[in-house]
């Protein structure tokens, strides 16, 4: 079979997993070439941490792509992550060079959590934000992305049904395909609610949760489920393996004796499963 490749632009954070340092291996271990286009060097995230460096790279994400023109390479996948919001623009614009009719353009949206921004981000962040979206085949957003883009309040509580809606909603956007992640509708437990367009098929695919808020794990959710639909899984398949993928990372995490969450889940640990559940159900699948 040819080889996968993908592409994806999100900043490098160099410690407390997040990002690049979380999508590079996690796509390798799905088999696919992951070429990264990073926005920003950080010396680390900027959730928790005191302070950090931040080199900006704006300036040289067209200039990257330029000095690709002369060869011939495509990509199975754009899957874009945390993004400054003046870079936005110039991400939309390497998507349209870079997109071929088979590319599946998957957007993190990556600016918000627990009801908030994050930090430096403002309304226009938003608003450069939904324009991407509109460029997407797949999105990705937790609950409170999905509530800023909708232009509703992070804040209220929201019913299964109000939150199903929202993902029809976004799906008019653009993206065929809507996956909120981090939902709990009964206790003890965690989802994802994914919406296929065509089909007007809606699915929640859940687990067991364990209690507490883990950094990075969006990141590595998103990775995930870009490898397992780059190889052949359908939407909620992906979903699926991509939800457990992140379970068993924090339920190893958790095995630690001495974790420490600061830097994140030992995802690491969970590779041997996400490889295991990606290959042996592609036996299956044929
Ligand atoms: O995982 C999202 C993310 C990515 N990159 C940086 C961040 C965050 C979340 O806080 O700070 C630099």
């Amino acid at each position: 079979m040819k080889q996968k490749r993908l592409l994806t632009i999100q900043d490098y954070s160099c410690l407390g997993r997040c990002s690049l340092t979380e999508a590079l291996p996690v796509i390798s271990a799905c088999g696919i070439e992951c070429v990264g286009i990073p926005t920003a060097v950080l010396s680390n995230h900027t959730a928790g941490f005191k302070s950090w460096t931040y080199a900006d790279l704006t300036d040289y994400l067209m200039p990257t792509i330029e000095h690709w023109k002369d060869y011939n390479h495509q990509f199975d996948a754009i899957y874009t992550g945390y993004l400054g919001t003046n870079q936005v623009p110039i991400v939309m614009k390497i998507i349209d060079e870079l997109r071929k009719e088979d590319t599946i353009v998957m957007v993190d949206p990556a600016f918000a959590d627990g009801g908030k921004l994050y930090l430096g981000f403002d309304n226009s962040h938003i608003e450069a934000m939904r324009e991407l979206v509109r460029k997407s085949d797949i999105i990705v957003p937790n609950l409170t992305e999905a509530c800023f883009l909708l232009g509703l309040s992070p804040e209220k509580v929201w019913s299964r049904l109000q939150i199903e809606n929202m993902l029809v909603h976004l799906s008019h956007m653009g993206p065929s395909g809507v996956v909120i992640s981090g939902l709990s509708f009964q206790e003890g437990r965690v989802g994802c609610l994914v919406y296929e367009k065509e089909r007007n098929r809606m699915l929640l695919i859940e687990t067991e949760s364990y209690r507490g808020q883990y950094h990075g794990t969006g990141d590595l959710f998103a990775s995930a489920l870009i490898g397992a639909k780059i190889n052949g899984f359908s939407l909620p398949g992906a979903v699926r393996i991509a939800h457990d993928f992140v379970h068993v990372a924090i339920g190893k995490t958790l095995q630690d004796k001495e974790p420490d969450l600061f830097y994140g889940v030992e995802f690491e640990k969970a590779i041997p499963s996400l490889i295991d559940a990606l290959f042996r159900k592609k036996e299956l699948i044929g």
